[in-house]
Parts: C-alpha cells; structure tokens; sequence
C-alpha cells in the first residue's frame, strides 16, 4: 500500500492527497508535524521536505513528481493527457506555475521568520499571476479545457489558501473564483481537506 507522509497544512502535500482521492485506491496518509518532523523525513527526503511517498522500496518526493507516479500506477482517471504533445505541454505548465506561482507559495509558507517585504512582494506576484490566467478561464472549464487534469490539481490548494495568505484578487479576476469554486466542490477535493485546511476559508 502507498503511504503519503504530509504535512497538514501544506499546499504541496494537499496536491497529493487531492490525487490519491481522486484515484480512489487504498492509501496511508501520515501527518508530519513539520516543527518536529521525525528522523526518517531527511534520511527519505534529503531535502527533508513533505510530501514523501513510499511504495515498498519505492521512495518519492516532490508533488509533481510523486502525482505522475500515481497517475501512471492508477490510470482511471488519468490526469495527464494522453496525448504525447499536450502532456509535454502540461509537464511545461506545472514547470511554470513551480517558477512564478509556488515559489512565491513557499515564502509565504516559510517556518522562519521572513521579511515583511518579502511576504508582501510574494502576494503582490501571486496576484499579479492569478490574473492574468483569468482570461483563459473565462472560456474554459478547467485549465486545459473541458477535462479535469494534474494543472487544476496543482494550483487548487494555493487558491483555496488566498484568504489564509491575505491576497485579494482584483475584480477582474473573477473567473479564476467561479473556477476555483468548481475545483472546491469536486468530492475528491473535499475529502483531501485536512481539519486544519478546512477552517483556512470561510
Ligand atoms: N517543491 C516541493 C515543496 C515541498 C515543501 O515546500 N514542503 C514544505 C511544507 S509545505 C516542507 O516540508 N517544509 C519543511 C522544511 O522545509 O523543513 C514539492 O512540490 O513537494
């Protein structure tokens, strides 16, 4: 059986129990308290980061990285695309939202103090990128059109967290709320909600 090791409050590791739900096969889901994180985290991870997956002598860390894995191991229902040119052209998505979205993500999420400005310079970049993606929302469904796929898995946590991050996003922006609240409702999604991500929104 798979085991998730995941942080309770991380964007990063909710992309994974987001996946592991969605495939609906049977899972372990260990919380890591990350402010006392056990041993074994760093001997897995030598970057001593979550989320962690392990598969028997099988050990796996980075989101994107553990979410492919899943996906090829349980095929139904596939979140890259199948066909070779749009995955690749997924595989550059998630690379870009790593690049201009989720680095800002993990300032934010920093455990040590960071600068007041550096907090605010990362809200002021996430927002900036959430709207221009509004466009593109405004025809289509899901990120890459009518399917549901690893895109909208991998940005979902980040914009259920707006609130929590004190972000507001400009009126224009609102097709990303209307899509966001489409990704909220998908039972999958809900069920990959921890205790202490479900009190983050109201
Ligand atoms: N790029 C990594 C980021 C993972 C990450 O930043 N995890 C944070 C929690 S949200 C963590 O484990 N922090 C613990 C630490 O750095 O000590 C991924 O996608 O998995």
């Amino acid at each position: 059986m798979m085991v998730l090791y995941s942080g309770t409050t991380c964007p990063f590791s909710q992309r994974c129990r987001f996946v592991l739900f969605e495939k609906g096969m049977d899972f372990e889901i260990r919380d890591i308290d990350l402010y006392n994180k056990p041993e074994d985290i760093a001997v897995m991870n030598p970057y001593g980061q979550v989320p962690i997956l392990v598969e028997r002598d099988l050990i796996l860390y980075e989101s994107n990285i553990i979410n492919e894995y899943i996906d090829e191991r349980f095929p139904h229902p596939q979140l890259m695309p199948a066909d070779p040119i749009m995955r690749a052209r997924t595989r550059l998505f998630l690379y870009n939202f790593e690049k201009e979205l989720f680095v800002h993500v993990s300032v934010l999420e920093n455990r040590n103090p960071v600068e007041a400005k550096a907090r605010e310079a990362a809200r002021n970049n996430i927002r900036d990128r959430l709207s221009q993606l509004a466009p593109l929302l405004v025809k289509n469904k899901y990120m890459l059109g009518d399917e549901f796929s690893m895109l909208d898995v991998a940005i979902a946590p980040l914009l259920w967290r707006l609130d929590h991050y004190e972000i507001e996003l400009p009126k224009s922006a609102a097709p990303i709320q209307k899509y966001a609240e489409r990704l909220f409702s998908r039972p999958a999604y809900i069920e990959s909600l921890t205790p202490s991500e479900k009190v983050m929104r109201r």
